[in-house]
């Protein structure tokens, strides 16, 4: 009998394990090449792909040989063989057009004048009457994202019949900042610790390095800064520049460049000199030599962000100087080698009038005073990656100066690991503002391309969500961030629809109905969590230091500015902040028409009410003249808040419903995965929801509008809640 269940038990494990056999643990993410499931496009794609060939050696190309070698036989279910000449139909070549000799005869000319330097050109073509594929561009690296845009296509089912394509790159510095600590903590990481060994560095290379730099260069980002802004001066020491160094070896065939988060007081720190004044000789000097002995090791190190005199950071105040004294000093010890700085506009200080309105009256009057391989780093919106700010006024305000845009990939205030949040709708918000700064069309997106002004050092950052998790990012969805911040950094013009279709193809199926499914409930995905975080242009009202969970009652902060109660100021009377003339008077930071559209009342967009006004509980929302006639409201200030979180709680569970019906779809472990974070969701949801309600209706003393689930815990619950082993606040 007990071998009888013995024999029972190992076909039960043996059966329910090889029914997973197929089962994705999401390290591969968007770069999977499973085979092409739809029969007619894998009959397409082998008659007019029948063999490649990659013309020229060099790092670069081997990574290309590589990658079109295990991307073609996954895909296809078969070895499609590497030939070296073109001797029939359907071969598909990848060269840098000046040194191939089998592209020498094809007038590519004006092509490639368009590619420029990291763009490549895809073309259906001939050569010696055979029909061939080519991938090329003036630079091996553009030939290398060629291969992978070639790929997405066919990873996405795509027609290749007829290619025409010429690509290149909106933004020249496409990076990711990664908040790494050297102790291995991730500030604001959700998925795990970092992904920098740097006990085992430099000797030991982890696959993982190579495949970060494929996964970068497949969406064209070309630049990583390794550690936190809130940097520890040893990363600049002798013993990590060598670690620097092997990394930056993995990461160079794949056209990324490695920069670095220095310390301000590096030079008193390692350089045990007394001061870290930047208008020292003596400092100059040693911010000189240490640049010198790190080109002398990495000929193509980027450069140095910096974050000064902010969150107790050191920088140039300290020493009576300005933000552009401190940036040109770095930018002076660069410029001999061409690398840059990047200093960050985020500095703030107590004030009671406002924070919001801090970097730029900082920052606008030092316009033209910055070396011109300095750029001036500003996150998206004027506080701090909020689940919904208005763009920051200093885009477009600084013509003078090269700008780069901070976007947060990591969800610090957008409900972290446990969160389904789509991102590409939050960063196009703030690409497709209108600054107005040159009349109409000024976008952001033209402010950061450097198109607006005539600069040709231009950047996009995203502070990265990677870890050392499986799956790079914890929540599986968090992958489609990286994805469509690499994806919009090259094309800013590309719609989060596109993006997500991409992704959604390559990650989980090209099933239409899936793809349709899954774009469907990423598409509001972000708006889902402002309605039940901070809907109505609320914000900030996060739990004290770990920013997750509610927190509006947060007023213990000896830092006033870290209370909720300085941001959403409720009480009686009404809530919000007033930034018009009548308060901060932030909205005249704005180019005229876009502060008189955030300062009436009658035009301020919903979305944005109480971040920019002081409204009265019983105030009716005011219809808005643009909006369809079902949407607008007529309801008082507090029925709509209350609306607003109770529809993000329903579109979460209705999130669930549709995912649920994807099961059997889609990879069990992934489709799992995701089932029990969308449970954890709905209950951080629902306790949002609650707490913000019975908060702020110790104010408003009105009732919770008739029909809507009532919240069954009290206030003093929610308020006693902590988390003291929250991840992410190291
Ligand atoms: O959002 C805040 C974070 C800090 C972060 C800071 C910054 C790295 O809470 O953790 O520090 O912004 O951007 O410098």
């Amino acid at each position: 009998m007990k071998n009888i269940f013995l024999v029972f038990s190992i076909f039960l494990f043996v059966h329910v394990h090889s029914a997973r056999a197929y089962a994705d643990d999401g390290y591969r993410l968007w770069l999977k090449y499973n085979l092409i499931t739809n029969q007619q496009n894998l009959d397409e794609y082998k008659q007019s792909i029948k063999a490649w060939l990659v013309e020229g050696s060099s790092p670069t190309m081997d990574a290309a040989k590589h990658e079109l070698r295990i991307a073609l036989d996954g895909l296809s279910g078969s070895t499609i063989p590497e030939v070296n000449s073109v001797n029939g139909d359907g071969v598909l070549l990848a060269a840098a057009y000046r040194n191939s000799k089998l592209l020498a005869g094809i007038d590519l000319k004006s092509k490639l004048e368009k590619a420029g330097s990291e763009g490549y050109v895809i073309l259906t073509s001939n050569i010696n009457g055979k029909r061939v594929i080519i991938i090329t561009a003036n630079e091996d690296i553009g030939v290398l994202y060629g291969v992978f845009y070639f790929l997405r296509l066919l990873q996405t089912n795509r027609d290749i019949a007829n290619l025409d394509v010429v690509s290149f790159p909106r933004i020249k510095l496409r990076m990711l900042n990664h908040w790494d600590n050297l102790n291995g903590t991730v500030e604001r990481g959700y998925a795990g610790f970092s992904i920098w060994d740097w006990h085992t560095l430099p000797i030991y290379i982890k696959q993982r390095y190579r495949d970060y730099a494929r996964a970068n260069a497949s969406i064209g980002i070309n630049g990583t800064v390794v550690n936190n802004v809130n940097a520890d001066p040893l990363i600049l020491t002798q013993r990590y520049i060598v670690k620097l160094v092997a990394l930056a070896s993995v990461f160079r065939p794949y056209g990324i460049n490695i920069y670095v988060c220095a310390n301000f007081d590096a030079p008193i720190k390692l350089g045990k000199l007394k001061t870290a004044d930047p208008l020292d000789p003596q400092v100059r000097q040693w911010w000189k030599d240490k640049v010198k002995e790190i080109y002398s090791l990495i000929p193509d190190f980027g450069g140095f962000l910096v974050k000064a005199n902010s969150e107790g950071e050191p920088g140039p105040q300290d020493y009576g100087c300005t933000q552009a004294d401190g940036a040109n000093m770095l930018a002076e010890a660069l410029k001999p080698f061409n690398g840059v700085v990047m200093w960050r506009a985020f500095i703030y200080s107590y004030d009671p009038k406002d924070r919001a309105t801090q970097a730029y009256e900082e920052f606008k009057p030092l316009d033209g005073k910055f070396e011109d391989n300095v750029l001036v780093q500003v996150k998206n919106g004027p506080l701090d990656f909020q689940p919904r700010e208005p763009f920051s006024p200093l885009f477009g305000s600084m013509p003078r100066t090269s700008m780069i845009v901070e976007f947060q990939i990591t969800m610090e205030y957008l409900g972290q690991g446990t969160s389904f949040v789509y991102l590409a709708p939050l960063f196009k918000e703030c690409l497709e503002s209108d600054t107005y700064a040159k009349g109409k069309g000024s976008t952001v997106a033209k402010v950061v391309d450097g198109s607006l002004d005539g600069h040709s050092l231009s950047g996009m950052v995203g502070v990265s969500n990677i870890g050392a998790d499986r799956n790079w990012t914890g929540h599986p969805f968090d992958q489609a961030n990286w994805y469509a911040f690499g994806r919009l950094a090259w094309d800013h013009e590309l719609t989060s629809e596109q993006i997500a279709d991409e992704w959604i193809h390559m990650t989980f199926s090209n099933d239409s109905d899936v793809v349709e499914k899954i774009e469907s409930i990423m598409m509001p995905s972000r708006e889902n969590v402002v309605n039940y975080m901070d809907p109505l242009g609320l914000n900030m009202i996060f739990g004290y230091d770990n920013h997750y969970g509610p927190g509006p009652w947060i007023d213990y902060s000896p830092h006033k500015d870290w209370n909720s109660t300085y941001y959403h100021r409720a009480d009686s009377l009404g809530i919000g902040f007033d930034r018009t003339a009548t308060g901060s008077d932030a909205v005249s930071q704005y180019y005229p028409p876009v502060a008189k559209e955030f300062a009436s009342l009658s035009t301020c967009p919903d979305n944005e009410l109480l971040w920019f006004h002081r409204v009265s509980w019983s105030y009716k929302i005011q219809p808005k003249s643009d909006q369809p006639l079902a949407e607008r409201s007529g309801h008082t200030l507090w029925d709509e808040i209350c609306l607003h979180y109770y529809a993000g709680v329903d579109s979460v569970r209705s999130t669930q419903r549709a995912w649920n019906s994807l099961e059997v779809k889609i990879d069990d472990e992934e489709f799992r995965d995701v089932q029990m974070l969308l449970e954890i969701q709905e209950n951080e949801a629902v306790w949002w929801r609650n707490a913000c309600v019975l908060y702020f209706q110790t104010f408003s003393k009105m009732p919770i509008p008739d029909g809507l689930e009532k919240p069954d815990k009290t206030l003093q619950y929610y308020e006693s809640l902590s988390f003291p082993y929250a991840p992410g606040t190291w």
